[in-house]
């Protein structure tokens, strides 16, 4: 979503009143009015773009919100507005009614709800608290309570008649902009740009479940009636719905072609009615969610979220209309649009996930080669993965519906630089099966441990909606001779693991296959899995895209790859939109794992396989590093010169570097990876590959915490290596193998040390310098703790205190410390040193002044700095790709504050076309642009207290008419010292605009970014 997209202003006139009559669109079959659905009346009176409507419980009222700053009040049966709310100091975005219909919420821009009386419009109450926009208001079921989202992160919940707050719900990571109370307002659930939605208890705010799974911001958020389901509308182009009491997903709907802004349910439970940027209102039937109606509806400028609403007990739905600025109220034939088959017809697929995991050479290849009826062959060592087609097959759903069902196969190398790799492809599996070397010389199974604590460590990850997983044993090769483990070990470990069965194979000789193929077959649960409605287009693209890939295709631009599909056998007539479809499609099978999408020059990387392998050979050759140091120059590394296998190398050197671009991208956004500045420029640090042990194990001065947890241990250590050096608590001093030493920010050191017991177990000790603080100690182990939190598995963490004589270093056993606390004493005597007094204070008792450790701050520093690291290596992509996103017009005297924020931007990885702007004397402003359009995704212009220079008004207009008709965003920026746009420019006022306070102003950054890229950074300040 883009709030910056430009849609009006198609000719330069200034902007007339609002109210004006909208022109009828032609009517095509795209933009006629589908049957089941007659249009009832028009409700026009709002002077800017309405933003939220929402019934009144006995359906006859609606309130409006809008950008107008008012909230209005219609009576639906006549279509007159009956009341004029005023108050709020800026826009509305978001209206409900209680459900006794006394009263109507509001929440605005200005960080405040209103409570209105909904009989005479009088304000009863205004809710402060929030520390910025508030997005979203919704009444518990009984009328009591307000919940409010907002901009801050937060959701609040009030008290209607006080409002005093009851509840303050935080966890989400960014702006929450969707929430609602289950009918039984028993819980809570909210939507964010984080890409979640959370559930909560409404009583206790106590976080009950976080749904994973969509890929860009949550929107909105609507409970069924039953209370049953919970719809979400995301920026990712689909609405899903979750089992509101398990969390699952049950349903995936695509369809629509661009972001997905609100969902809401019929009073009766029928029907769910989708907004989009794509111009339209779907209507899905609930159960079957096939489309029974799709409505033609632009929409404006801005965003609307709340903007559709079903009468609460007849089919009746409302919807915004003429570019969000009137409303329409629709009658519905629900016989029609239930009974009737859909007018256009849904697919309907699940896919499942079957992954093959195990150590190098167990047999995996083979295994996969066999598994999807191929020939046995002998195999070289796998780079990256194999996916294969396991099984797809048409199966009828009874009620003259017909599902296709398709398994994929992923075979993922095993070799060790892997491990670090394959952590991050482990989501959304539906059976894993661990293979294992039947003859293996050393322990066979060995790497089982790692591998299930691999994916049980993923799928923790998932949150409440990971998929419950099936989990097989397989020992492979068994042809070579009899099984080196005894029965009873096996079975000992099937049960320890709670493996579902166990089989011994043979790839080459076909032993024990085809049972393996039937219980893989059978392990697969179909109903647990989220069931997908799609299209018959999106369908023919998606099989275009993946021809595409088993044919080898490597890497393309979205345009080429987009003009290949047009002249494809099953490629439709083109169509206005079928370059957004196109586009969507490829985000779907993206989102896959199939392809990828590079950040940078529209590229798509169709075998994201060779991502993997190119990371594998660049962990390997860290570890190779001659000083044991696990680091590598970035030059190097970008141009490729590290050991790669020969048939895995891109014989192409531009391609080639793209490639190591977006390898290093992903190793950096997963923190595999630490970018530091050396003497001699930047350099890539690989913390699980030093091959140096710490001198000082086993006895670091200074123990004073050790941790035991099980896990994947090579992750969860680089990651905190990588993430405690960027936390702002400390630096880096020195990194080992197995241990890292910091020094804090107000002096002292603080290290670890890591110590594996058994594969994927380890023990994590934490020492600290005599110099110290009690403060910086206890925020360290906060920081340490929290990240085992997160990364290991929790219920395998423990903690011990070390508690060791000041005078002679010999620790205090731990039973004694643990008796002479449970008497009540503080202290104990060194049993060596005469006199001396241990104290037995721990944490919490020892930092006098208990300042609430700083967690979310270091982590916030962490964020920041991967981010940077992120955003340089996209920079160097755009770079060598010549791909700028914005393109930053302004006057001469203003080009340092420009540079400045350019600077600012490319921090940030977006990349400003800033050097070429300049007019050279004698040119035509007019023929600057024109070079600069074609190449820039968006505008920004740049307003300073000098005015616009040589932009003369008529230009500047031409100007904007060219991005309309490039649908590219136009902002005005507004440079410090400029409060508002100068009167000369009124026109602009038509644009949403950005001002900068001062230069550092991160909120405006934000907001221009979010501009510029369509894509809210999402983070909070
Ligand atoms: N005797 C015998 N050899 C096999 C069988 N399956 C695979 N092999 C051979 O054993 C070696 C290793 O097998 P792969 O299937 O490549 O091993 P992998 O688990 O995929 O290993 P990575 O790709 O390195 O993770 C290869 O040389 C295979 O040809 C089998 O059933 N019997
Ligand atoms: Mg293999």
């Amino acid at each position: 979503m883009n709030p910056y997209s430009v849609f009006l202003l198609e000719q330069p006139p200034l902007p007339t009143d609002a109210t004006m009559e909208a022109t009828v669109p032609e009517t095509s079959p795209d933009t006629a009015i589908p049957p089941g659905l007659t249009l009832r009346r028009t409700l026009r009176g709002h002077d800017d773009e309405i933003t939220s409507i929402a019934f009144s419980p006995d359906g006859g009222r609606i309130a409006s919100g809008s950008w107008d700053g008012t909230v209005r009040v219609w009576e639906a049966d006549t279509g007159r507005q009956v009341l004029r709310l005023e108050g709020h100091e800026d826009w509305v975005r978001s209206v409900a009614f209680s459900p006794d219909g006394g009263r109507i919420a509001s929440g605005s821009d200005d960080r405040t709800v209103r409570v209105w009386e909904a009989d005479t419009g009088r304000q009863m109450a205004r809710l402060e608290g929030h520390e910025h926009l508030v997005l979203s208001v919704a009444f518990s079921p009984d009328g009591g309570r307000i919940a409010s989202g907002s901009w801050d992160g937060t959701v609040r919940v009030r008290e209607a008649d006080t409002g005093r707050q009851v509840l303050r719900l935080e966890g989400h990571e960014g702006p929450v902009w969707g929430v609602a109370f289950s009918p039984d307002g028993d819980r809570i659930a909210s939507g964010s740009v984080d890409r979640t939605v959370r559930l909560w208890e409404a009583d206790t705010g106590r976080q009950v479940a976080r749904l994973e799974g969509h890929e860009g911001p949550v929107w909105s958020v609507a409970f069924s009636p039953d209370g049953a389901h919970l719809a979400s509308a995301s920026g990712d182009r689909t609405v899903r719905v979750w089992e509101a009491d398990t969390g699952r997903q049950m349903a995936r709907l695509e369809g629509h072609e661009d972001e997905v802004w609100s969902v809401t349910f019929s009073g009766d439970g029928s029907l769910l009615a989708s907004k989009s940027k794509d111009n339209t209102v779907r209507l899905w039937r609930t159960g079957t969610w096939e489309v029974v109606a799709r409505v033609y509806e632009p929409t404006g400028k801005h965003l609307s979220l709340s903007a559709i609403a079903f009468h609460p007990s007849s089919p009746v739905l409302v919807t915004l209309g003429e570019e969000d600025t009137a409303i329409r109220i629709w009658d519905l034939d629900l016989d029609l649009l239930l009974g009737a088959p859909p007018p256009v017809p849904t697919v309907h697929y699940t896919n499942a996930k079957v992954i093959l995991v195990g150590d190098a050479t167990v047999g995996k290849t083979g295994l996969g080669l066999v598994l999807t009826g191929h020939e046995y062959a002998p195999t070289d060592s796998t780079h990256g993965r194999n996916v294969w087609t396991f099984d797809s097959r048409k199966v009828e759903l009874g009620d003259g519906r017909e599902e296709t069902r398709e398994t994929l196969l992923w075979d993922l190398a095993g070799q060790p630089g892997y491990r670090l790799v394959h952590q991050l492809h482990l989501d959304e599996v539906a059976v894993a099966a661990i293979v294992f070397d039947a003859r293996s010389e050393t322990d066979p199974l060995a790497g089982v441990r790692y591998w299930d604590r691999a994916l049980r460590q993923a799928q923790r990850l998932q949150g409440d909606s990971a998929l419950p997983m099936k989990k097989l044993l397989v020992c492979a090769r068994a042809d070579r001779g009899r099984v080196a483990v005894s029965p009873g070990r096996i079975k000992a470990l099937v049960q320890d693991l709670g493996f579902d069965a166990y089989f011994e194979t043979s790839a080459k000789e076909g032993w024990g296959i085809a049972e393996l193929a039937a219980a893989l077959r059978d392990a697969i649960d179909w109903d647990s899995l989220p069931k997908v409605s799609s299209t018959e287009l999106f369908q023919t693209i998606k099989a275009f895209l993946l021809d595409e890939k088993q044919a080898g295709r490597l890497l393309s631009t979205v345009d080429d790859l987009y003009r290949a599909f047009l002249k494809s056998a099953n490629a439709p007539a083109e169509t206005d939109d079928l370059r957004a479809q196109f586009d969507t499609c490829l985000r779907l099978v993206e989102s896959r794992g199939l392809l990828r999408r590079l950040s940078f020059g529209d590229f798509v990387l169709l075998q994201p396989e060779r991502l993997d392998s190119y990371a594998s050979a660049l962990i390997n050759a860290a570890r190779d590093e001659p000083q044991g140091l696990g680091c590598i120059p970035e030059e190097i590394v970008l141009e490729g010169r590290f050991r790669i296998p020969k048939e895995e190398r891109l014989p192409e050197a531009q391609q080639e570097k793209l490639l190591i671009i977006a390898m290093v991208e992903d190793l950096l956004r997963h923190e595999v990876v630490l970018r530091e500045y050396a003497d001699d420029g930047p350099l890539f640090i690989f913390p699980s590959q030093f091959t140096r042990d710490y001198p000082d194990a086993p006895e670091p001065h200074g123990k004073a915490v050790i941790f035991d947890f099980e896990g994947p241990i090579a992750n969860i250590y680089s990651t905190l290596c990588v993430r405690l050096a960027h936390s702002g608590l400390c630096s880096k001093k020195e990194l080992w193998r197995n241990a890292a030493l910091y020094t804090a920010q107000v002096g002292g050191e603080c290290g670890i040390w890591l110590r594996e017991i058994e594969e994927g177990r380890a023990e994590l000790t934490l020492f600290f310098g005599d110099d110290a603080s009690e403060e910086t100690r206890f925020q360290f182990e906060e920081y340490v703790r929290t990240h085992l939190q997160r990364r290991a598995l929790p219920d395998t963490i423990t903690r011990r205190r070390i508690f060791v004589c000041p005078s002679c270093e010999i620790p205090i056993s731990d039973a004694a410390a643990q008796r002479r606390r449970e008497d009540g004493r503080d202290w104990i005597a060194c049993n060596v040193c005469e006199g001396v007094r241990i104290s037995l204070l721990d944490r919490e008792e020892r930092v006098r002044a208990a300042r609430v450790p700083a967690i979310a701050e270091m982590d916030r520093s962490a964020d920041t700095a991967r981010d940077r690291a992120v955003a340089a290596t996209v920079m160097e992509g755009k770079e060598a790709t010549q791909d700028f996103d914005v393109f930053m017009a302004h006057h001469t005297p203003d080009k340092p504050k420009v540079e400045d924020i350019a600077g600012r931007l490319k921090d940030r990885g977006i990349n400003p076309w800033i050097d070429k702007e300049q007019i050279p004397p004698g040119r035509w402003f007019q023929d600057v642009i024109q070079d600069a359009i074609p190449n820039v995704e968006s505008a920004a212009i740049f307003i300073g207290d000098t005015g616009l220079g040589k932009w003369e008004i008529v230009e500047l207009r031409a100007f904007i008419s060219q991005c309309v008709d490039k649908d590219m965003p136009v902002i005005p920026v507004l440079l410090p010292g400029v409060t508002d746009v100068p009167k000369r420019l009124l026109f602009l006022k038509e644009l949403r605009w950005v001002r900068f306070e001062s230069l550092d102003d991160g909120d405006a950054l934000d907001e221009l970014i979010w501009g510029i890229t369509g894509e809210h950074p999402g983070r909070m300040r």
